[in-house]
């Protein structure tokens, strides 16, 4: 297997394969988004969130801002995970202040009415986002393609919005494990899809976000985070063996070192709850790690933001490791801290 030339300029995917870098590459989740100005202005054009995402031309500009202000080693693809659910036919809306409303598939029928026909058609318009992207970033800059994990998607499918601790699709796994099956493989089948095209548009590596991963009990997570993530991960290395993946779980804690065996991954994403020196001797040793700030020392800036980064570099850096945050950059974050943050990383020498 050939690889294109420019993959050896990137530093974060030469982090993502293992091999030695310089420093750090680093981005941050969430980082083209609502505590940018220039966000808010694009942003502003366009009322229906799902209309801005099947935008191509705004969510390309949206995608570049962040690297423009600040330089980061990797740009992930603007749009959402609710994509998905649209692409099968459901219903999905974001309602200001509010967060996501989608018709909820409850039960067979609701099943019923989803479909894969006419999916790629859709969301077409995410992979045209994808390709403008991989003419228009800097060559040493990677392109990121995502899409949420089956669960998580799960979760807002079936509950039709976020919140309540995914109670509803905890209770139809629990009740109806064979149903609730059919959907998880229904997500997972399009899912594989929807990557794929994302590849051949120009995505240079996937980031598959199992967000709400943390509410299942240990005892489930094989079932409905580890196998269909597993799958996809399969699927895509059939086709594509050279993209590598990052699987991000938030919230599994001491099942965060089975996550790369269980599932084929290359790297895991780490949320502020674990401990770096964990991450350190459990997790690193057979994955590249991503994360882990707490966002809300962006918030804070200053000695606690700096000291934080430096611990969190001195541990896990500068090989096998991504800096990026815990979760989603918030709106409230002061974009001259974005900035501190991203000089103080891109002169950090180990
Ligand atoms: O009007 C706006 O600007 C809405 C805010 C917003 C943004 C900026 C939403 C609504 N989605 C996004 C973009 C987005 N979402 C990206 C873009 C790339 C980036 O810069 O990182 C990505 C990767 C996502 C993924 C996403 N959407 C996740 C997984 C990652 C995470 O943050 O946990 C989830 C759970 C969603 C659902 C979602 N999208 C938006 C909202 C308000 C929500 C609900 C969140 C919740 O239930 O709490």
């Amino acid at each position: 297997m050939v690889e294109p030339l420019s993959v050896t300029r990137k530093r974060f995917l030469k982090a993502l394969k293992g091999e030695a870098v310089d420093r750090p590459p680093f981005w941050i989740m969430r980082q083209a988004g609502r505590y940018l100005p220039e966000y808010r202005a694009v942003r502003a054009t366009t009322k229906n969130f799902v209309s801005f995402c099947l935008d191509s031309e705004k969510a390309c500009a949206v995608t570049l801002q962040p690297i423009e202000r600040y330089g980061m080693d990797a740009a992930i693809l603007f749009s959402d995970i609710l994509i998905v659910p649209h692409g099968l036919g459901q219903n999905v809306r974001f309602v200001e202040g509010e967060g996501p409303r989608l018709d909820p598939v409850t039960d067979a029928g609701g099943l019923a009415r989803l479909t894969r026909d006419g999916f790629d058609a859709r969301v077409s318009a995410v992979y045209e986002t994808v390709r403008l992207l991989a003419k228009r970033l800097p060559e040493d800059v990677a392109l990121i393609g995502f899409a949420g994990a089956p669960w998580t998607v799960a979760t807002y499918m079936v509950a039709g919005q976020g919140g309540n601790e995914q109670k509803a699709a905890r209770l139809w796994a629990y009740r109806d494990p064979e149903g609730f099956q059919r959907l998880i493989d229904l997500v997972t089948e399009a899912t594989i899809d929807y990557l794929a095209a994302q590849v051949e548009a120009g995505a240079e590596a996937l980031q598959i976000f199992d967000t709400w991963a943390g509410s299942l009990p240990e005892h489930e997570l094989a079932r409905w985070v580890f196998a269909p993530i597993a799958r996809i991960r399969a699927a895509l290395r059939a086709r594509f063996p050279h993209v590598p993946v990052i699987g991000f779980a938030k919230g599994i804690g001491p099942a965060l070192p089975r996550l790369a065996a269980a599932t084929g991954v290359e790297a895991v994403g780490v949320d502020a709850g674990v401990p770096l020196a964990f991450v350190r001797d459990h997790v690193q040793p057979t994955a590249t790690v991503q994360g882990n700030m707490d966002p809300l020392l962006v918030v804070a800036g200053g000695k606690a933001m700096h000291d934080r980064i430096e611990e969190t570099l001195r541990t896990l850096g500068p090989d096998r490791f991504v800096f990026n945050l815990g979760h989603g950059v918030v709106p409230e974050t002061p974009p001259e801290h974005v900035a501190a943050l991203a000089r103080q990383i891109r002169e950090w020498r180990p």
